[in-house]
């Protein structure tokens, strides 16, 4: 086994755990959660889902911002908290975003939030509509009050995460052009930003590529991970099936100082919808993953991914064994290795 560090990250004893079972027969390193899903359905009044969520640490606890599904079927954003990072109380509100000035400026509707500490504040990212479904961000040192910042994109775009600090002296966003529609297609960009208001300097990162687990579309799912081999990047990929999208996850490992090359690329999915959970509900067969927390101190890493856009579960893996794995099953595309600008 390697000796490959978490770089740059607190050190989080309390992380949610669970160890890989006995007899496991996966391939994978990366094992679910025995008790999944850890929230179900109807999980407070006028939520019927709770799933593509995203956590972070919080003092001596946890915060997280959920999707919940409305009574009406449009998705917002709410907010919960947690002593263990696996059960959770959810707040009946829904997260007031308000403007600079704080009047209220909520979104018609927002999905697949990500929660990403940069500096001293915490940022959130989502998917809205801004005449089109495009990405919407806000700003929160409390979790009171959450300021929106500027849409970083025109439409349509989704699945944008922050890297947790700045490289080069820009701020990072990873995201997937889309259309707007269920869009059958899509590659991995970043955009870069001095200010977090002006992004530019667009970069490919990678393609939906020629696996057939990720041949549609790709999407960054939790913020990357900075290791001592490169910024590790959980993300989604879609395979068209008879019935439908299926979708898994992966991950691969960007340049630490030019994270728009691909260093490593698992060829082989690391979590593929199979339990009852992942297979059955609002949409069946998908795995999608939205945020991690991870231990420097032990290379533990606890990963939250919606399941069949119904639930949310939690699967395990450690850093060394991970990257391990993605370097011995490693396959990157010419595109994939290039910086990115044509
Ligand atoms: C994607 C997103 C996700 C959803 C997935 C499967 O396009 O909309 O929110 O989980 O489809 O339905």
């Amino acid at each position: 086994m390697s000796s490959v560090k978490i770089l740059n990250c607190p050190s989080l004893p309390n992380i949610p755990w669970q160890e890989r079972p006995e007899g496991d027969r996966h391939d994978s390193p990366v094992w679910r959660y025995s008790e999944n899903p850890i929230i179900g359905r109807n999980p407070i009044p006028g939520v019927a889902r709770v799933f593509n969520s995203a956590a972070a640490p919080l003092g001596d606890g946890f915060v997280a911002l959920f999707r919940g599904e409305r009574l009406n079927g449009i998705p917002m954003i709410y907010l919960g908290r947690s002593r263990d990072g696996i059960h959770w109380d959810i707040d009946p509100e829904m997260v007031p975003f308000t403007d600079e000035a704080g009047a209220p400026l909520m979104p018609r509707y927002a999905y697949d939030p990500r929660l990403v500490k940069v500096e001293d504040a915490w940022y959130a990212m989502w998917c809205q509509d801004n005449y089109g479904a495009s990405i919407g961000m806000a700003r929160t040192t409390d979790f009171k009050t959450f300021t929106r910042l500027e849409n970083p994109f025109i439409p349509f775009n989704r699945n944008a995460v922050l890297f947790p600090r700045r490289v080069n002296g820009r701020y990072l966003l990873l995201s997937r052009p889309s259309d707007g529609g269920h869009t059958p297609f899509g590659d991995i960009w970043l955009s870069q930003s001095p200010d977090m208001k002006f992004w530019g300097m667009h970069r490919h990162v990678m393609s939906s590529g020629d696996k057939w687990w990720e041949s549609v579309k790709i999407g960054s799912g939790a913020a990357p991970i900075e290791t001592s081999e490169g910024w590790l990047l959980f993300y989604h990929g879609a395979s068209s099936t008879c019935s439908g999208f299926v979708y898994s996850f992966g991950a691969a490992i960007l340049d630490i100082d030019e994270p728009s090359r691909v260093k490593y690329r698992c060829a082989n999915f690391l979590l593929t919808p199979e339990e009852w959970y992942e297979e059955k509900g609002f949409v069946p067969s998908v795995c999608f993953p939205c945020a991690t927390l991870q231990d420097p101190d032990t290379g533990r890493i606890a990963i939250y991914y919606g399941a069949a856009d119904t639930y949310l579960a939690m699967a395990f893996t450690r850093v060394d064994e991970l990257v391990d794995y993605i370097k011995a099953n490693s396959d990157v595309s010419e595109s994939d290795a290039e910086p990115g600008l044509r």
